[in-house]
């Protein structure tokens, strides 16, 4: 089976506030299938990496401390249509701008300890869950190991 994924971070905040179980719960309510899964926390330089592209925004700095600040939860999503329909799920970044009954308008504490992390594209759905899980961490809803199309040929 060919995995149609997403990744995702339950971030610092939403899991000391033990909101790990009513997450989890929304995704798979949503119809989601989790993948993989683990809890770890971010060092300085993965927090830095996974977060590059915003190096020169102003809240960068505070981010990549927020982000080390505690444990996370990682996992890949599968479901068709999983970038889009994950991003529906979370709601706005602001959560003051997010829809009700989303994630973050439930959980987030403020723009930058905002509960979640989805990804924003096919292509940096398959890099960020590369970067977190290898193909032996990873499986279908048989339980067999989710096939993934090749990196190279994801948009
Ligand atoms: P996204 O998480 O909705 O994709 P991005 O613009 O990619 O939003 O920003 C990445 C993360 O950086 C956000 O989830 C949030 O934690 C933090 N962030 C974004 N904008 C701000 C801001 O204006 N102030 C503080 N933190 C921010
Ligand atoms: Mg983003």
């Amino acid at each position: 089976m060919t995995g149609n994924i997403t990744f995702t971070m339950i971030k610092p905040g939403a899991v000391t506030n033990e909101h790990i179980g009513d997450i989890l719960k929304m995704i798979s309510e949503a119809g989601f299938w989790i993948a993989a899964m683990k809890y770890t926390k971010l060092s300085q330089s993965q927090a830095a990496y996974f977060y590059n592209v915003h190096k020169d925004r102003p809240f960068f700095e505070g981010l990549v401390e927020f982000m080390t600040s505690g444990p996370i939860v990682v996992a890949i999503l599968e479901k068709d249509n999983a970038v889009a329909d994950y991003r529906r799920l979370i709601g706005n970044t602001d959560p003051a701008k997010a829809e009700p009954g989303t994630i973050r308008k439930l959980f987030a504490e403020s723009v930058q300890r905002n509960a979640v992390h989805g990804s924003d594209s096919d292509s940096n759905a398959r890099k960020e869950a590369d970067f977190f899980f290898s193909k032996s961490e990873r499986f279908d809803r048989q339980g067999n190991f989710l096939e993934l199309v090749p990196a190279t040929e994801v948009q």
